[in-house]
C-alpha cells in the first residue's frame, strides 16, 4: 500500500467529536515521546502531518487523519508522562476508554514501544487492555536507529517476552530518522484493511 493522500480530520477528546463511524480506522498508542506521531509523518510520507515535539506530551486530543480518501488514522495522545497533573491524566484514561471500548470501525490498534528499553509496566497493562478488547496484534519498535543491527534481535525478543505478545503477533523495527521499516507495517495495515 502506498499513502498518497493525507487530511488532518479534526482533534477530539470526546465521542460527540469523532467523525462519522463509516471508514475503518487503524489507531496509533503508546508512551509520550516514544515516537507515534513521527512514524504517522513517516508512514504518511508528510513531514507535517502529525505534529512532532521533543518535550513529551505534545500530542494530547485523538486527532483523526484522512488516508487516500478511504480509510483514517487516528493518533492517540500518549501516557505515561510524569509530569501531568491527576487531573490531566484522569481525563486521558477517560478520552482513551471512551474511545478504545466503543469504536466499531476501529480495526487495531497498533501500538508503539521504544526499542531501547524494557516495556514498562504501562505498556504492559495497554497490550493487555487491547487483547481484552480483540485490538492487538501489531506493535512498532520505534527508534530502531539507536539500537545496532546485532542488539536489534535481543531488544525484540525483549519486547515480545514483556508483552507477553501472541504467536500471530508481528513486532516491526521502524525508524522514522532513517525511514526503515514502513513498507512491511504498511502492509500489515493493508491486510487489516481488506
Ligand atoms: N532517533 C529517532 N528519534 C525519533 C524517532 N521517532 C521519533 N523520534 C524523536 O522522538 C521525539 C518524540 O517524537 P513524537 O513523534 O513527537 O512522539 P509522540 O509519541 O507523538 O509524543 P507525544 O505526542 O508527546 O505523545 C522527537 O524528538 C522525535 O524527533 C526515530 O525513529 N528515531
Ligand atoms: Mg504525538
Amino acid at each position: 500500500m502506498k499513502i498518497t493522500r493525507v487530511e488532518f480530520l479534526c482533534s477530539a477528546v470526546k465521542k460527540g467529536q469523532y467523525p462519522a463511524e463509516d471508514l475503518p480506522e487503524i489507531a496509533f498508542a503508546g508512551r509520550s515521546n516514544v515516537g507515534k506521531s513521527s512514524l504517522i509523518n513517516l508512514l504518511t510520507n508528510n513531514r507535517n502531518a502529525a505534529k512532532v515535539s521533543s518535550s513529551p506530551g505534545k500530542t494530547r486530543t485523538i486527532n483523526f487523519f484522512l488516508i487516500n480518501g478511504s480509510f483514517r488514522i487516528v493518533d492517540l495522545p500518549g501516557y505515561g508522562y510524569a509530569k501531568v497533573s491527576k487531573s490531566v491524566s484522569q481525563d486521558w484514561g477517560r478520552m482513551m476508554e471512551e474511545y478504545l471500548s466503543a469504536r466499531p470501525n476501529l480495526k487495531k490498534v497498533i501500538q508503539l514501544v521504544d526499542i531501547r528499553h524494557e516495556p514498562t509496566a504501562q505498556d504492559v497493562q495497554m497490550y493487555d487492555y487491547l487483547r481484552y478488547n480483540g485490538l492487538s496484534g501489531i506493535v512498532v519498535a520505534t527508534k530502531a536507529d539507536k539500537v545496532s543491527r546485532n542488539e536489534q534481535g535481543k531488544a525484540l525478543s525483549l519486547i515480545a517476552k514483556t508483552l507477553n505478545t501472541g504467536e500471530s503477533d508481528v513486532i516491526i523495527p521502524v525508524s522514522a530518522l532513517k525511514k526503515t521499516g514502513q513498507d512491511r507495517l504498511l502492509g500489515c495495515m493493508e491486510s487489516l484493511l481488506q
